[in-house]
């Protein structure tokens, strides 16, 4: 059985949990144990000393990354394809992807360090969500011209670009409240999108276990787990106006940065 190390609100993991449910690939997810000892269990940590989600553990294969896990995705179960076949718009729906992860996230991200996790109180954090919001609003514009008057990002069909965009619009709007503009074009993919039985029940895991914020809160508190501050994720908090977010978040010593190879 295919086993991926996940948590439901990361975005990572949907794109990849939705394309496994798009090939009808059977998979167990596990979530790496945070609580007391930053991330616990061995199997995780060794598929990836980075300790990011997700890892895909298929027997002896363990791939970190959720881009090389799609790739592997695709690779191993061939239909139905989610990259098209045209090389000029494979290139366009893996350029979406690229901008979505590392572009996108961390506005996610960032809104999640000030919303859920207090790291900024009054001025900085109403600036820090004022510049993020107007991020999201801007990409969302890009996200439009992207689409066209296609059905969908990839083209004629659901793929690769609809299920990398997706979670973070979706997170954007589960845990944020920033949706799409109604009866935009963006807005009639989104609803398009979440009719899709892969995509709601990846939706339905993320809004049910929204919950967990509270206990990564707690656990934050006590200095018993750290979040990452890497870089897409350091550059936008700083480029936010968020240098003492960063300081102090050093200073407490509930951050870290990337894990080094060994
Ligand atoms: N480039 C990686 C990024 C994965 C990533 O950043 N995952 C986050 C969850 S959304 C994570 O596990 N972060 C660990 C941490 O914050 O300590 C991918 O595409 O899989």
């Amino acid at each position: 059985m295919i086993i991926l190390y996940e948590h439901p609100l990361s975005p990572y993991a949907q794109k990849t949990k939705i394309a496994l449910r798009e090939k009808g690939v059977e998979f167990e997810t596990k979530t790496p144990d945070i609580s007391g000892k930053g991330f616990g269990g061995s199997e995780f940590l060794e598929a990836n000393p980075r300790a990011e989600m997700p890892v895909l553990i298929d027997d002896d294969v363990k791939i970190f990354d959720s881009t090389i896990i799609l790739e592997y995705i695709e690779d191993k179960w061939s239909a139905p394809p989610l990259l098209p076949s045209n090389p000029a718009h494979r290139a366009r729906v893996r350029m979406i992807e690229e901008v979505m992860d590392t572009y996108y996230e961390p506005i996610n991200w960032g809104l999640g360090e000030i919303n859920f996790f207090g790291r900024a109180k009054g001025e900085l954090a109403e600036k820090i969500v004022g510049n993020a919001k107007q991020q999201a609003a801007s990409c969302r514009e890009w996200l439009t011209k992207q689409l066209g008057d296609r059905e969908w990002f990839n083209g004629d069909s659901f793929g690769w670009s609809d299920l990398c965009v997706f979670p973070y619009i979706s997170l954007s709007s589960i845990q944020f409240g920033i949706v799409p503009t109604a009866d935009s074009p963006l807005a009639d993919w989104f609803n398009r999108v979440n009719l899709r039985p892969s995509v709601a029940q990846t939706v339905q895991e993320a809004s049910d276990s929204i919950g967990d914020f509270e206990q990564f809160s707690l656990i934050l508190e006590q200095g018993l787990f750290k979040r990452q501050y890497r870089d897409h994720r350091l550059e936008w908090m700083i480029r936010m106006g968020g240098l003492q977010v960063v300081l102090d978040g050093i200073e407490k010593d509930n951050i870290r940065f990337g894990k080094d190879f060994s």
